[in-house]
């Protein structure tokens, strides 16, 4: 979740990021759509034709430069212009002291300036550009849990100085159960000069995503804009945002997401062409459209840029189309997943996701949450995640499974999802497949791990089914007995039926599959394929107490016993392997 705090360590990052995951391109920029290569034009395809309007075009107008801080009181004060600021001497302790109350350099957020003047970081062109006059208004949507005074301070004054201010419907903080004394009467007394904020106090921690629907629900502009509460807004960030809107109300627009440091402050612009993409197990994630395939269809720097899923924090969409598509899944606790499940019901029932490089705005990346869970963390991510996948992931829910030993072993109590099932029937929404063919096809999702015979690496031999129980034989792999896959779930699977051993005497017979059931999965980690029963506790140093597979030629029966890292008669390699 994390951009790195410079520029170019992001790159690194992604980088090294690219061997695990090859990068290729979908849900690149509308412009390049007919130079496409074939397997990517089904990707571009828009249902709505946009016009590109004319300079004399009636009813429209450049975007506004709108930015009351160009010309700052003080142009000498620390972090002005985005500048990286430095600690005091002698006061590193106390910004060490106060990092915690924010994770972040909370001593440095509170000497800059609330209205600090950021740098303009829009590509060349998004000034000549056109929106309409008639935008739809917005609700601004900022949801906190003691958040840093004078990060909060700082994201409601870069919207208030940065937004044409007939647009901005008002400007909701719904502040979720902080704790904090300062941002109770005293944040009303602040806000109380700027008429548009509204101050939504929930009595209960509600957690981000229904912290969000609670505002949602009082929101009246005809736009929903959702911030996180520690941003800054740049110049000439709303128009381009609504004007996506506005030409369709099923388009989803989100700013380019900028970096303010955690350390320093500074405001830095990010690399261009990045799409929000994830990986197994249903991660978040950057990835650069490769400059080859930049060059080659002339993306333009200004061009609109699809993405496959979202952040998650900012972003404007219809709110008549937030509700028509039931919000988010209201069983989604606290943190997490929430990114996922709307960009999925987004582009499966209809709409779309679009990065747009005029809006461009700051937000601090954070290496830890700086609030506390009401449940486990990690078990409450997973928990949305898991809900996330029953609902929207088909059948391609066991690569998210199999991607996580933790996620497959625990029983997660993931609640009732029959209401969410039930929308996705009734806003007829298409199927995963359709998505990852047309909005994500350069994401690996191969139905299974492995393909094809099971050889044993010292034999030379095959296993093949005789009378339901496995046996060693010379590999024919044009033989339909010999012929196996290795499933997202562990399952080793022979047609319809799944190798189970058996327990009195370590023999193998074809069984009918269950993915719930453990002692029919195998661990099959570089050559070796143990016997499931103890994979949940897998300590390697305790490698003699797992079973494994094991081929002999004396006997034409396969059995599991003791595992021998010694042994390379229990090295076994599938035919093929699938990379996810
Ligand atoms: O219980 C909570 N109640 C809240 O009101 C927890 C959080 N919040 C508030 C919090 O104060 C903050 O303003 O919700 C906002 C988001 O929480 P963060 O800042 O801790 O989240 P994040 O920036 O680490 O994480 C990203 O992923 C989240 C997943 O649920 C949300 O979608 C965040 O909005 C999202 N942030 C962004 O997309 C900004 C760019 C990050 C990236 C990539
Ligand atoms: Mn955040």
């Amino acid at each position: 979740r994390n951009r790195n705090d410079t520029h170019f360590s992001l790159l690194a990052l992604q980088r090294a990021a690219v061997s695990q995951i090859n990068q290729t391109l979908s849900g690149a920029p509308e412009p390049a759509r007919a130079k496409l290569t074939a397997k990517f034009q089904s990707v571009q395809h828009s249902q709505h034709k946009v016009k590109i309007p004319q300079p004399e075009d009636p009813g429209m107008h450049r975007v506004l430069q709108i930015d009351v801080t160009v010309s700052p009181r003080d142009p000498k004060a620390p972090g002005q212009f985005g500048r990286p600021v430095v600690v005091p001497l002698g006061k590193e302790k106390e910004a060490e002291r106060r990092w915690k109350e924010g994770n972040f350099n909370v001593y440095l957020s509170d000497l800059i300036p609330v209205d600090r003047a950021i740098e303009d970081t829009r590509p060349a062109g998004c000034e000549e550009q056109l929106v309409h006059d008639s935008l739809p208004t917005t609700s601004v949507i900022m949801c906190f849990v003691d958040e840093v005074w004078s990060t909060l301070l700082r994201s409601v004054h870069s919207v208030l100085n940065r937004s044409p201010p007939n647009l901005i419907k008002e400007i909701l903080l719904v502040d979720d159960f902080s704790t904090k004394d300062y941002l109770k009467d005293k944040l009303d007394k602040y806000m109380a000069q700027f008429p548009k904020v509204r101050i939504l106090r929930l009595r209960e921690r509600h957690g981000l995503i229904r912290a969000r629907l609670a505002g949602a629900e009082q929101a009246t502009g005809d736009v929903l804009t959702f911030l996180d509460s520690h941003v800054e807004c740049n110049i000439g960030w709303l128009e381009p945002l609504l004007e996506r809107v506005y030409l369709s109300k099923n388009k989803v627009a989100c700013p380019v997401i900028e970096v303010i440091s955690d350390k320093d402050m500074s405001y830095m612009t990010v690399d261009n062409f990045q799409r929000g993409i994830f990986v197994w197990p249903m991660n978040f994630a950057w990835r650069t459209i490769p400059p080859d395939v930049v060059a080659k269809n002339r993306i333009k720097e200004t061009d609109i840029i699809r993405c496959p899923v979202m952040a998650g924090g900012l972003f404007s969409i219809d709110k008549n189309y937030f509700f028509e598509l039931g919000t988010y899944d209201h069983g989604l606790d606290v943190w997490g997943g929430e990114n996922m499940e709307l960009s999925f019901k987004v582009w499966m029932c209809g709409g779309e996701i679009e990065i747009i490089p005029c809006s461009r705005v700051g937000h601090i990346f954070r290496n830890d949450n700086p609030y506390s869970f009401p449940r486990d963390r990690m078990r409450t991510v997973e928990r949305n995640l898991v809900r996330v996948a029953e609902v929207w992931l088909d059948e391609y829910k066991d690569l998210f499974y199999g991607h996580g030993d933790h996620l497959m072993d625990q029983e997660l109590q993931v609640g009732d999802l029959s209401q969410q099932r039930e929308l996705r029937k009734k806003l007829r929404c298409k199927s995963f497949k359709w998505y990852l063919e047309h909005v994500f096809p350069d994401l690996k999702a191969p139905a299974v791990r492995a393909t094809g015979v099971l050889i044993n690496v010292e034999l030379g031999k095959c296993i093949s089914i005789e009378n339901a129980t496995a046996a060693l034989e010379e590999c024919d792999r044009s033989k339909q007995l010999q012929q196996f896959n290795y499933t997202w779930l562990r399952l080793i699977k022979h047609r319809e039926s799944c190798l189970a051993p058996i327990p009195d005497n370590g023999t193998l017979e074809l069984h009918p599959c269950d993915n719930r059931n453990k002692g029919i999965k195998w661990l099959h980690k570089s050559t070796s394929v143990f016997h499931p029963e103890l994979v949940n506790h897998i300590v390697f140093e305790n490698y003699h107490q797992l079973l494994c597979l094991e081929g002999n030629l004396s006997q034409k029966i396969l059995k599991v016993v003791a595992c021998d890292p010694m042994k390379s008669n229990q090295k076994w390699r599938f035919e093929n392997y699938y990379e996810a």
